[in-house]
């Protein structure tokens, strides 16, 4: 069999996809999602003007040899660009394998390790009494586990906090452009390290107090604390018994968990801005880290997902994979699939696609009493309507940033 064309596809239905369509001469195509959002055409010219050539004629069932001749003949190895560009590669490889044995990708894999793949969502809110109807409306929608993100007193705007609201039914739609916002230029939003410390912890005592001890629930420190606020956090959040603060510190300084874990026994995960099994491998030796919280668009696919995830379940370190609408569906299910095959599966973040993209995507996942299964069909599960996918063009689309009181560029 041979790779006779490779199609980038860019859409925006409910906000921007590339997608990645590769056709073989036995005419099977795969899918691949290759979406680095707020940046996406950057990835459009890699794998237009530097990969599409080098695949076609190309064996598809090679996709070890095909990831690794896409990573070491680049010469300048990583980054998010490049890795979802391979990640692409690798995904639409997957599928065309899984339908060419008639499979389902997590077969292939190794089969399933568990009936289905305990999902959360975000319940968010400017105040308590919004964030607890929030928390309400994903329980209605099935949800068994919730991350939890509120305003702050004195701040505007800040991450997390979804943009609309409505009720259960119309969750769906919540997320549409969640969090970049189409527009020429970035929102600017602001932020204060120390009322933001101060605020959480009572907000997590509130929601204990009104949920009770079971309900899972998560937080995203969004990359913004030094490692000491870090720590101080993690150890104000103790009592509220969190399944994980995710992302205290920027992750460049890896060094800044080791002082955030000698202070506090709440778990972290980390990783989603993370695009190689490299950037996780002291942090997992040294056990820094409880969830790996890789995506498999932004980390070059289905092949290194699998590789990191069995190297943590030598150190008891279990999945967690970014999961937010700027993974589109086709990435969504090449991680689902990897989740229910590895042993050391954690929790599988999902937030919902809007409508249009649903029709753009058609796919068989479910997502039944909290928890998601990427269904039996053969492959990833995922069909990409080229016609419907026409019908919306690429939208200007960025991420927020951050600035404190003083005017200073933050991380966002
Ligand atoms: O594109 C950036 C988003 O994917 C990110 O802000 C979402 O932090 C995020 C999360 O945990 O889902
Ligand atoms: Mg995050």
């Amino acid at each position: 069999m041979k790779i006779t064309a490779a199609d980038v596809v860019v859409t925006s239905p409910n906000r921007n996809f590339v997608t990645l369509k590769i056709t073989t001469d036995e005419g099977l195509t795969g899918l691949g999602d290759a979406t680095l959002n707020g940046r996406e055409l950057a990835v459009v010219s890699y794998l237009r003007d530097h990969v599409v050539p080098l695949l076609i004629g190309s064996d598809p069932h090679r996709i070890e040899d095909t990831w690794q001749f896409l990573y070491r003949s680049a010469y300048w190895r990583r980054g998010p660009v490049t890795m979802a560009a391979i990640g692409a590669v690798d995904m639409a490889l997957w599928d065309i394998k899984g339908k060419v044995a008639g499979l389902p990708v997590y077969q292939l894999l190794g089969g399933a390790s568990r009936s289905g793949l305990m999902a959360y969502g975000h319940a968010s809110g400017a105040s308590l009494p919004e964030l607890f109807d929030s928390v309400r409306e994903h329980q209605a929608l099935g949800y068994r586990s919730i991350r939890v993100q509120t305003g702050v007193p004195g701040l505007n705007r800040i991450y997390g906090i979804a943009s609309q609201s409505g009720p259960a039914d119309a969750g769906a739609e919540r997320y549409d452009h969640e969090p970049a916002q189409r527009g020429a230029l970035p929102a600017e939003e602001d932020w204060d390290t120390r009322a933001y410390l101060r605020h959480i912890p009572t907000v997590f005592e509130a929601v204990r107090n009104e949920f009770g001890p079971e309900l899972p629930l998560l937080h995203d420190g969004h990359h913004r604390m030094t490692p000491i606020q870090a720590a101080k956090l993690g150890k104000s959040l103790e009592p509220y018994d969190l399944f994980w603060l995710e992302d205290c510190t920027p992750a460049e300084n890896q060094e800044a968990l080791r002082l955030v874990r000698q202070h506090t026994t709440t778990p972290l995960a980390i990783g989603e801005i993370f695009n190689t099994v490299w950037d996780f491998q002291s942090l997992i030796k040294e056990q820094l880290i409880d969830y790996v919280r890789a995506a498999s668009t932004h980390f070059g696919g289905i092949t290194p997902l699998r590789k990191v995830m069995d190297y943590a379940a030598q150190y008891q370190v279990r999945s967690g994979f970014h999961g937010p609408t700027d993974i589109s569906p086709v990435g969504l299910a090449a991680q689902m699939h990897v989740g229910l095959a590895i042993h050391n599966f954690g929790i599988q973040e999902y937030m919902q696609h809007g409508t249009k993209t649903n029709e753009v995507f058609r796919q068989s996942f479910t997502f039944e009493d909290g928890y998601l299964h990427p269904g039996d069909q053969p492959g990833l599960g995922v069909e990409l309507d080229v016609d419907e996918a026409g019908k919306y063009p690429y939208e200007t689309a960025y991420l927020p940033y951050n600035r404190l009181a003083d005017g200073t560029v933050h991380d966002w």
